[in-house]
C-alpha cells in the first residue's frame, strides 16, 4: 500500500508510486504529496513532474497522445482534445474569462458556494477535499474555509492536467492553509481515478466550473462511474453544471458567454492551437483560424470550433501532414449545458444519488451534492 495519493493519468512512472511515508506534526500520517515546485513549464501533455529526465514510460505517453491527437485531426470532423487548452498562459486566459461580464458562470457558482458551504460544510464534516481540474482553485478556498471554520479540514488534493499552474496554487494554498496536508496530482481525470486510502474520510470529491460539460457523453459517464465507485457511506461528490436555456435563461445568454465582446474568448480557443505547437512540434499558424461558438439545442450544448480562414497545410515531426480546408471547422471544446432530468439520468447510470440540488433564482446554474447509490 501507498501513502500517495495518485490520480492515474498518462505517461505516469511506475517508481513514483513508492513514495516513503513521513508524519505531521501532529502525528497524523502525512499524505505525501508529489514534488512539483515550480520548474521550468513542461507542455501541457506531460505529466512527468520528477526531477529525472524522461523514461520510456513517459516517451509512450507522449507517443501515445501524438497518435491520439492525429487521429483527431484526421477523422472526417476534425477534433482537438479540449484539454490542450490549459497550459500556463490558456490557463490564466480562463482566469480572465471567469471575470468578464458575459461568464455567468463562475460568479454565479462562487455566490452558490459561499451561500450554502457553511452550512452543508459544518452538517457533512468532510476532511479531504479531492477536486477534479482545480484550476486556480479560488472557489475551492470557498469549501475549505468552510472545513477550517467547522474544524474538520485535514487533506486537500487538487488535481489538474495544467502542471505549472497546479503548482502555483498548490504552493499558494500552502501558504493559506498551514495546517493542511496540500497533496497536487498532476493528471488527466479522463483516465482511472485512483485515490490513496490514506486520505481521511469523509471525502468530498469536487467537480466544479461545469468542466464535467467539457467532457463527451461518454467520457463523462465513465468520469462519474469512476467517482461514484470511490466514495464510501459518509463521502460525498459535489458538481457544480451550468444549467440550460429556460424561461429566465435565454439561449442568447448562454451564446453571450461564448463570445465575449472582448475577444478573451477567442484568444483562450486559439491558444490550444500554439499548445499543439509547442507540445508537439506542429506548425499550426494560430491567426489563420476563427473562434466560433454556437449552441446546439438537440444536443443542449455550446460547440466551439476553429474555423479555417484559407487552405492550409500542417505539419507535424516525422512527415506528418494535416490538410485543412478553407471553412473547415476543427471542433476545440463542447460545453454541455445540463437540467435536473440529464443529471439525474447520468447519477443514475453512474451509481450517484442527489441529496441537494441547489440553484441560484435566475436559474442559470446548480451545484449538485450527492452520494454513492445504496
Ligand atoms: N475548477 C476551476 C477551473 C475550471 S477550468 C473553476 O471552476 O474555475 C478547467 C480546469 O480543468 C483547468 O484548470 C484545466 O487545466 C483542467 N482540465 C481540463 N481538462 C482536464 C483533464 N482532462 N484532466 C485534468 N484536468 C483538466
Ligand atoms: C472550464 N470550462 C467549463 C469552460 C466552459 O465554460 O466550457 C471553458 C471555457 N471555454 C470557453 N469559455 C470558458
Amino acid at each position: 500500500m501507498t501513502d500517495r495519493t495518485k490520480v492515474r493519468g498518462s505517461g505516469r512512472r511506475p517508481a513514483e508510486a513508492d513514495r516513503e511515508k513521513g508524519e505531521t506534526r501532529s502525528g497524523e500520517p502525512r499524505i505525501a504529496a508529489r514534488d512539483i515546485a515550480p520548474r521550468e513549464a513542461p507542455p501541457v501533455a506531460r505529466s512527468d513532474h520528477s526531477s529525472e529526465a524522461p523514461d520510456r514510460g513517459a516517451e509512450a505517453g507522449r507517443a501515445d497522445e501524438l497518435r491520439d491527437l492525429l487521429a483527431g485531426l484526421r477523422a472526417p470532423r476534425k477534433r482537438i482534445a479540449s484539454k490542450y487548452h490549459y497550459d500556463a498562459r490558456g490557463s490564466r486566459l480562463f482566469e480572465e474569462i471567469t471575470g468578464l461580464e458575459e461568464y455567468y458562470l463562475t460568479r454565479t457558482e462562487r455566490a452558490l458556494l459561499k451561500r450554502w458551504m457553511p452550512e452543508l460544510v459544518d452538517d457533512l464534516r468532510p476532511a479531504t477535499l479531492v477536486e477534479l481540474g482545480a484550476g486556480s482553485a479560488e472557489k475551492s478556498r470557498i469549501i475549505l474555509d468552510a472545513m477550517n471554520d467547522a474544524g474538520c479540514a485535514r487533506a486537500y488534493v487538487p488535481v489538474d492536467v495544467s502542471a505549472d499552474f497546479l503548482s502555483e496554487t498548490a504552493a499558494a494554498l500552502r501558504g493559506e492553509y498551514p495546517g493542511l496536508e496540500v497533496v497536487p496530482e498532476v493528471a488527466d481525470i479522463a483516465e482511472p481515478l485512483d485515490l490513496s486510502p490514506d486520505l481521511p474520510h469523509p471525502r468530498w470529491i469536487a467537480f466544479l466550473g461545469s468542466t464535467l460539460g467539457n467532457f463527451d457523453d461518454r467520457e463523462a459517464a465513465g468520469l462519474l462511474r469512476r467517482i461514484a465507485a470511490r466514495l464510501r457511506d459518509g463521502d460525498r461528490f459535489l458538481l457544480g453544471v451550468d444549467l440550460r436555456p429556460g424561461p429566465t435563461k435565454p439561449v442568447e445568454r448562454i451564446e453571450a458567454a461564448y463570445n465575449d465582446s472582448r475577444g478573451v474568448t477567442a484568444r483562450f480557443s486559439r491558444n490550444i492551437l500554439a499548445v499543439v505547437n509547442d507540445t508537439f512540434g506542429s506548425d499550426f499558424d494560430v491567426e489563420a483560424f476563427a473562434h466560433r461558438s454556437i449552441y446546439a439545442a438537440g444536443a443542449g450544448r455550446i460547440e466551439t470550433d476553429l474555423v479555417a480562414l484559407r487552405d492550409q497545410v500542417v505539419r507535424f515531426p516525422g512527415d506528418e501532414e494535416i490538410r485543412v480546408a478553407a471553412g473547415e471547422p476543427i471542433r476545440t471544446e463542447i460545453s454541455a449545458k445540463y437540467d435536473r432530468l440529464t443529471i439525474d439520468a447520468l447519477f443514475d447510470e453512474a451509481g450517484l444519488v442527489v441529496d441537494r440540488w441547489l440553484e441560484d433564482e435566475e436559474g442559470l446554474y446548480a451545484l449538485v451534492l450527492s452520494g454513492p447509490a445504496p
